[in-house]
């Protein structure tokens, strides 16, 4: 570029192309064999599920922290927006893009697991490592990392911290903001900042690190974090229960923290339809019988070996029996029923788009209100559209329910979707706000819920948001349009 000439698209590809090599960058329609290349882009630009197709100028594959700092250097001199991608696997549309300027950074070569340190517990790891991958490492040094989700085997350290995942044991553990030590992500300007402690206190103002965690993107990009670790799970039980109501899943969720306080892991509900589904199109078999109108999968754990809680755990269940609270039971009797357990929990998600498309919530409300948020809401999804099949399941021991709601078995997916699904998601969630509750539990915000943000974030919260964003990105370059809605 010569000194007074304006920087051009030529200088822009040449530029990011020298920073991380030709064959770590993409770019839509580069040459006369324009299709081949941008096949290779569409698992870039698409959502997982193909639900939203987008657009981009190119799509880079940085290795490194500097690496990133360059291209994020780079684009803010030509003003072309990023939008930071890990594993794809998010709910909310948060990377992807309309925008045939932008650019995809994506973070899957830097997946490094830097350090795991053994006598303080912590492991420091690269954004674009795969969740599983960190699991397995940590426990090949006999210690456990409790972020565990569904989308476990494809979803990306980096996508977890954006979207504070949440997963199945947040009863114990927590979400991965309460997980995290430190951080080091790329700034707008193309700084680094590096906060990669392993501090279990550290009062030194504001903390940086949780507005980086849960801002998908929209702040800076996170390319490596310092995690808690904890003993491995030695010790665990499950259970597989079904009750008649939700109230009676309540009252089992109350009695088993009573019982087992901060060992209670998970605590999932899993309504009939869920169970019909998951026999109609799977291998998969209920293990106490596919005629009740709830199921419960919980676990408990703990790191002691000295005290087993198998006896527990069906004193436990012999007492609820007793309430009157359970109609049916099973407890593990070995890894392969708790890995049975879990894959029921799994493929009741999986198997939801063999009925054809659902409309996806997942909303928090205190728990105890969850019974007349499932009754209410179903008879009101009911009026709106008569033969819809609601199938809500999820995070009970959180407050956490993906309250789906299946396409009626007569109609289209199109025509689901055209008639109904913003009157759907406005009456559910309007319902959910007056309980005080959240439009978006554990999987953020995207694209897809920012009209939510103008109509129920408290508009001084969304004040402060917008100064925290101008702040951190004065020229709205870093995943623009996603979470924060426009005035
Ligand atoms: C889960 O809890 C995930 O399995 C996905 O958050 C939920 O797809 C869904 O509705
Ligand atoms: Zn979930």
């Amino acid at each position: 570029m010569s000194k007074d000439s304006k920087p051009t698209i030529e200088d822009l590809k040449k530029t990011l192309t020298l920073i991380v090599g030709q064959e770590n960058i993409l770019f839509a329609n580069d040459n006369a064999d324009a299709d081949t290349d941008n096949s290779k882009m569409q698992p870039y630009l698409e959502e997982s599920r193909q639900r939203k197709v987008g657009v981009a100028f190119a799509v880079i594959f940085p290795s490194t922290t500097d690496e990133v700092a360059k291209v994020v250097g780079t684009c803010r001199f030509h003003k072309v927006p990023m939008i930071a991608q890990g594993g794809n696997t998010g709910r909310c549309f948060g990377c992807q893009t309309d925008n045939p300027n932008a650019v995809i950074v994506n973070l899957k070569n830097m997946n490094h697991i830097r350090e795991i340190d053994v006598e303080n517990q912590t492991v420091t790891v690269e954004a674009g490592c795969i969740l599983q991958d960190l699991q397995t490492a940590v426990a090949e040094k006999g210690l456990f990392f409790p972020l565990s989700l569904g989308a476990e085997g494809s979803c990306q350290i980096g996508g977890n911290l954006a979207t504070n995942a949440g997963g199945i044991n947040v009863l114990r553990y927590g979400n991965t903001r309460d997980l995290t030590l430190g951080i080091e992500a790329v700034m707008s300007n193309g700084t680094v900042l590096n906060e990669l402690f392993e501090l279990r206190k550290n009062n030194t103002g504001y903390d940086l690190k949780n507005l980086l965690i849960g801002s998908e993107g929209t702040l800076g990009i996170i390319t490596a974090a310092t995690f808690k670790l904890f003993p491995p799970e030695s010790n665990s039980e499950h259970g597989f229960i079904a009750v008649n109501s939700v109230t009676d899943a309540i009252n089992c969720l109350q009695q088993a923290q009573k019982r087992f306080a901060g060992k209670l892991s998970s605590f999932e509900l899993i309504p009939n339809i869920a169970i019909e589904c998951m026999e109609k199109h799977s291998q998969l078999k209920c293990p106490i019988g596919n005629q009740h109108p709830w199921y419960i999968w919980y676990k408990i754990a703990d790191a002691n070996i000295d005290k087993p809680l198998f006896d527990e755990n069906i004193t436990f269940l012999d007492e609820l029996m007793n309430d009157g609270l359970v109609i049916d039971a099973t407890v593990s009797q070995n890894e392969a029923m708790k890995q049975h357990f879990w894959q029921i929990r799994e493929t009741i998600v999986d198997v939801q788009k063999y009925e054809g498309i659902s409309l996806k919530f997942d909303i928090s409300v205190p728990i105890s209100a969850i019974p007349i948020l499932i009754e209410k809401g179903i008879a009101a999804a009911k009026v709106i559209c008569p033969d819809i099949r609601p199938y809500p399941f999820g995070h009970l021991g959180d407050g956490n329910l993906h309250y789906n709601f299946t396409c009626p078995k007569t109609m289209t997916d199109e025509e689901y979707l055209s008639q109904y699904q913003d009157k759907l998601y406005e009456t559910i969630h309007d319902m959910v706000d007056g309980l005080d509750g959240s439009f978006s539990a554990e999987h953020g915000i995207g694209s897809q819920k920012v009209a939510d943000m103008k109509r129920y974030k408290d508009p001084v919260a969304l004040d402060l948001m917008r100064k925290i964003k101008h702040s951190f990105d004065p020229f709205n370059l870093m995943n623009p349009d996603k979470v924060l809605p426009k005035k």
